[in-house]
């Protein structure tokens, strides 16, 4: 292996897969050496998903193999290397020793533990450390400080315009010279959520997902993972995920092509047997760094250019990827790392074992853990709606959903995990990331899935042994968490409601959700 004592050791995170990488764009590749490793601390943290360390692990020697042939030197540290150190820093330090190297080039992590053990390492390495921004993001972490100064209530709706107009994206052209010099979104509108939400109806089919066949370095990590990692979630049969960065764009066109026309209409549908419907499953590529955010929007709105696709749609799109994506990252890092401890509902009870085992008699639960264990992916309805309703509904303690939304799902990184957890599903954050808690009763996904009509719960039953435990939870958590909740204004109409019930009709939500919320920490059978 090549490498002078006066070059550099640059390293590569598994979520660092972009040849334009901060820690890489200055590389000399006489004197330079990049390293990059497979440890047992970052797989096994979290116990997370088979498939998820299969993807990774094959996304990185597929991209080292690709740094290769650019004539870099990579030093490529395997699982099952008989001197792997096991760490991160273990790797850190055996490369700095063994290659001479006093000077360390790093990129900004994705996760905050990360980033603390990284600004430990000159200290501990008597090494220059260079950690450089993370450019690979629309917006910095210093644009969004600026924007929160402030504001009395920080809301992505808001961040999303701000960006839209200075990066100029479906703006409509010239607006911002008008006589008011105000910019105009494309279509008058910056929002087009009330069209997309749309059940699907019967007849519309689904296109195939883009699958690849595993190549011999994907066999040789599957096999890897089965035998190393077998007491972990999931499994990695049919495994079908890109691994390098032409499969990856080959997932973004087909998404254009096949898929896009309908994301919007029916973006927070659900269907039984359906998991990936007209969704684009990128966020693996994207946070892993086969993909770009910027490319991924300026594809989409070229095509709606080109093509005339419909601007729910595109918008709708853009919206998740521009607003959402940069947005969660901005608060995670502003708000780290009392983020990870709140817990502003004192939300207590352990997570339900059939979180692990799908084996649960409320189907919707059902399906989209089981789903979720056989693809490592969920879309965002199912986590938001479905799993994270239920979890907010029954109180669960939010360390012990974090844990289980960070290693059960193969996009996830703590910057992007926790805020949808903390501030999107629990409100642990009280209000921070949410104007109110996602929750809502058995209707709501009655109206967006085909679940309840193969459920042994009847969804239009609101109370009893056969009635949906959403309808009475949903309730009883309005009445359980009235001292905190009581004084928002968005829930002033169903608190009414709340309020107008008869004692009667409140005893059976309370003695409902007692004995439903009994059997879960019982562990019994719901
Ligand atoms: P699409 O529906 O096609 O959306 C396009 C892209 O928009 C996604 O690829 C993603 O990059 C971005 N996006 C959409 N919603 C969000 C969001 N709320 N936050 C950030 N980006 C968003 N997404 C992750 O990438 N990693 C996670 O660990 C993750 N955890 C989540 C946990 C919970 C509790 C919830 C409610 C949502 C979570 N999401 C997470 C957001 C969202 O569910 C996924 O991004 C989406 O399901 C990925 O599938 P897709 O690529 O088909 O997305
Ligand atoms: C998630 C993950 C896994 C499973 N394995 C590795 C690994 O072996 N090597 C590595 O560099 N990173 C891994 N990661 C990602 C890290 O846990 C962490 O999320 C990122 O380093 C944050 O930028
Ligand atoms: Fe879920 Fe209730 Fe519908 Fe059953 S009836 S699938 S528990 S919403």
């Amino acid at each position: 292996m090549s490498g002078t004592a006066s070059g550099k050791l640059r390293l590569v995170l598994a979520d660092q897969l972009s040849h334009d990488l901060a820690s890489l764009r200055d590389i000399d590749p006489e004197k330079d050496v990049i390293l990059m490793a497979e440890v047992r601390t970052e797989a096994t943290y979290v116990k997370h998903h088979k498939r998820k360390i299969a993807f990774l692990f094959s996304a990185m020697r597929h991209f080292a193999q690709e740094l290769e042939q650019r004539g870099l030197t990579v030093r490529y540290i395997r699982y099952d290397d008989a001197q792997n150190a096991g760490s991160l820093e273990g790797e850190v330090r055996q490369a700095l020793n063994v290659l001479g190297l006093k000077h360390l080039v790093l990129t900004f992590p994705g996760e905050w533990r990360v980033l603390e053990d990284m600004q430990s390492w000159g200290e501990t390495f008597c090494v220059h450390v260079e950690i450089r921004e993370d450019d690979r993001f629309l917006s910095t972490l210093e644009d969004f400080d600026a924007w929160t100064q402030g504001r009395k209530q920080l809301r992505m709706e808001f961040f999303y315009r701000e960006l839209r107009k200075r990066l100029n994206i479906l703006m409509e052209a010239g607006s911002e010279s008008d006589e008011k010099g105000a910019a105009k979104p494309l279509g008058g509108q910056w929002n087009f959520d009330a069209d997309n939400r749309k059940a699907l109806p019967k007849g519309v089919s689904v296109p195939a997902k883009t699958a690849f066949e595993p190549d011999a370095i994907t066999e040789e990590v599957l096999a890897l993972v089965r035998a190393e990692f077998h007491e972990h979630f999931g499994s990695v049969e049919s495994f079908d995920l890109a691994v390098t960065r032409d499969q990856a764009l080959q997932v973004l066109a087909q998404f254009i092509e096949e898929r896009l026309m309908h994301f919007g209409d029916f973006q927070d549908a659900m269907k039984k047997g359906e998991p990936w419907l007209f969704h684009s499953h990128i966020s693996f590529y994207l946070n892993c760094g086969l993909l770009t955010p910027t490319e991924v929007i300026e594809q989409v709105e070229a095509a709606y250019h080109a093509d005339d696709f419909p601007l729910n749609a595109v918008e709708g799109f853009i919206r998740q990827v521009l607003g959402w994506r940069e947005y969660v990252r901005g608060l995670y890092w502003q708000q780290m790392p009392h983020y990870a401890e709140q817990n502003t509902l004192d939300a207590t009870r352990d997570l339900p074992e059939f979180f692990w085992t799908a084996d649960t008699d409320m189907q919707c639960l059902s399906q989209c853990i089981s789903e979720t264990r056989d693809n490592a992916y969920a879309h965002h309805i199912q986590r938001l709606m479905v799993l994270g309703n239920f979890l907010l509904l029954a109180g669960i303690d939010p360390k012990q959903v974090q844990n289980w939304y960070l290693l059960v799902y193969a996009d996830a990184y703590e910057w992007v995990e926790l805020p949808n957890v903390q501030g999107m599903i629990l409100f642990a954050d009280g209000g921070l990331m949410a104007s109110k808690p996602y929750a809502a009763s058995g209707s709501y996904i009655n109206k967006m899935s085909d679940y309840c009509q193969s459920c042994r719960y009847k969804v239009k039953d609101k109370n009893g042994d056969q009635a949906c435990p959403f309808n009475y939870l949903y309730w009883d958590f309005l009445e359980r968490n009235k001292p905190v909740l009581r004084g928002n204004q968005r829930l002033a109409m169903p608190y009414r409601t709340l309020e107008k019930m008869t004692d009667e009709k409140r005893a059976l939500i309370a003695s409902d959700s007692q004995r439903f919320l009994g059997k879960l920490t019982a562990n019994e059978k719901v």
